[in-house]
């Protein structure tokens, strides 16, 4: 009885107090939800591609460390450029590639050293799943038996290939989910000397 009022009397104060913390609070939360949209949106940060919009997801699915560190070097120089590190066996290098939305491949054209190691991480962008096949040209578009390849690569699931580019080419990659090839769903592998 006695705390009562004392209570009553003071509430004013830190009323206001709480009010002025949930007003910055939420300031910041905006600036801060605006910042994450700005900065991983469909063409942020990423190499202007599509698929940085949900770049966490992709990547989560991916399992080995080397992937990790593949991200950190996906601006990298390309084959024939100064600066270039091929990638090998032991440290394979990461390239990117989107399935999708629709029968197509970004990019369509990877440039490749050769002789060197990659790690293809193909994510699918659209409902309908694919498959990533890379190898020899003739083996690829004749969709022979034993050619590497992931298949069933779902909406937003990425899944890994490692190729070594050590023949004598020419190389090619595709999708032969029923009717994509047909449909032009394929890409070129440049041989870069
Ligand atoms: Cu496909």
């Amino acid at each position: 009885m006695i705390a009562e009022p004392r209570t009553r009397h003071s509430l004013p104060i830190p009323g206001w107090t709480v009010l002025l913390i949930a007003v910055a609070a939420l300031v910041m939360a905006t600036a801060a939800l605006t910042a994450i949209v700005a900065g991983s949106g469909p063409f942020g940060v990423m190499g202007g591609r599509p698929g940085s919009m949900m770049g966490g997801g992709p990547y989560g699915a991916a399992s080995s460390s080397g992937m990790m560190r593949g991200l950190g070097t996906g601006s990298a120089a390309q084959p024939g450029s100064g600066g270039f590190v091929a990638g090998s066996v032991a440290s394979p290098r990461m390239i990117r590639v989107y399935a999708g939305p629709g029968h197509a491949f970004s990019p369509s054209s990877i440039s490749v050293a050769r002789g060197e190691t990659v790690t293809f991480v193909v994510t699918t962008m659209g409902p309908t799943a694919h498959e990533f096949m890379v190898g020899p040209a003739d083996a690829v578009a004749s969709d022979t038996p034993g050619t590497p390849e992931v298949a069933d690569i779902e909406m937003m699931q990425a899944k890994s290939l490692t190729y070594t580019f050590d023949g004598p080419g020419p190389y090619g990659f595709a999708c032969h989910a029923a009717g994509h090839y047909e449909a032009e769903m394929r890409g070129t592998i440049v041989l870069v000397s």
